[in-house]
């Protein structure tokens, strides 16, 4: 695990902590301080990594300016971490995959490493290349909330169809229960992903057709604070 992942990943761990909160549970400090710890290692390791990398072309440089919050040395620290930790050039599922098991050694991630994975992957061809890596991190750590809302629901919308269904919602958050399940306490009412989209769409699904439109689940995360909360991701800067 190195320095450029481990920022990248930072957010899985507020999306671990926006769970706990959608359960409505008081935060369970033993799992939460046992996160940062593992955190706190990464970020260690990470530091004692070699310096030199490759460099972006200054083509290649504002081409991502037009497109993410990055600045310029910014884009080339991330690149040249990109490409020593994925010197092939582009981020597998499997390697994808294997990072999260070390963020949630005792859940199973594997699913919703999958769900993100795909996002990240905007043009579906199963690598995450270093402008899709870039672009969903300049969304998730700097976008404005719309942006980031976007961004979620095309985590949601599974198929890209366009609406939110129960049972895509159903599928993510039985991902999130898988994966940290083990660190949250749930009250009765929400022990199963049923239990809690069934809350999510009696909120958010104002005309009742069992799906949601970008609109509804727009308005709906700006009234829920776990929405928001795994939405509001934040990088620690070079
Ligand atoms: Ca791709
Ligand atoms: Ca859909
Ligand atoms: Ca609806």
């Amino acid at each position: 695990m190195t320095s450029q992942r481990c920022r990248g990943l930072v957010h899985f761990r507020t999306v671990a902590r926006a769970a706990q909160n959608m359960a409505d549970t008081k935060k369970h400090r033993r799992g939460d301080a046992a996160l940062d710890e593992e955190i706190a290692a990464v970020s260690c390791s990470g530091n004692i990594m070699g310096k030199r990398g490759s460099k972006l072309t200054s083509n290649e440089v504002k081409d991502l300016m037009s497109c993410t919050y990055f600045e310029r040395k910014e884009l080339q620290q991330w690149y040249k971490d990109f490409k020593r930790d994925c010197p092939s050039g582009v981020l597998r599922r499997e390697e994808f995959q294997s990072i999260y098991k070390q963020f949630f050694p005792h859940g199973n991630p594997t699913k919703f490493a999958q769900f993100v994975f795909n996002v990240f992957d905007s043009n579906k061809d199963g690598y995450i290349t270093f402008k899709e890596f870039i672009c969903a991190l300049s969304v998730t750590s700097r976008g404005n909330l719309d942006e980031k809302l976007d961004w979620a629901f095309n985590l949601y919308d599974l198929d890209n169809d366009g609406y939110i269904t129960k049972a895509e919602m159903v599928d993510i958050v039985d991902a999130i229960y898988c994966m940290v399940g083990n660190l949250l306490d749930l009250p009765k009412d929400e022990d199963t992903p049923e239990k809690r989209v069934n809350k999510i769409f009696d909120q958010m699904d104002l005309n009742q057709d069992g799906m949601l439109t970008k609109e509804e689940f727009r308005e709906g995360s700006r009234n829920d604070p776990w929405i928001v909360q795994a939405l509001s991701m934040e990088i620690p800067q070079h």
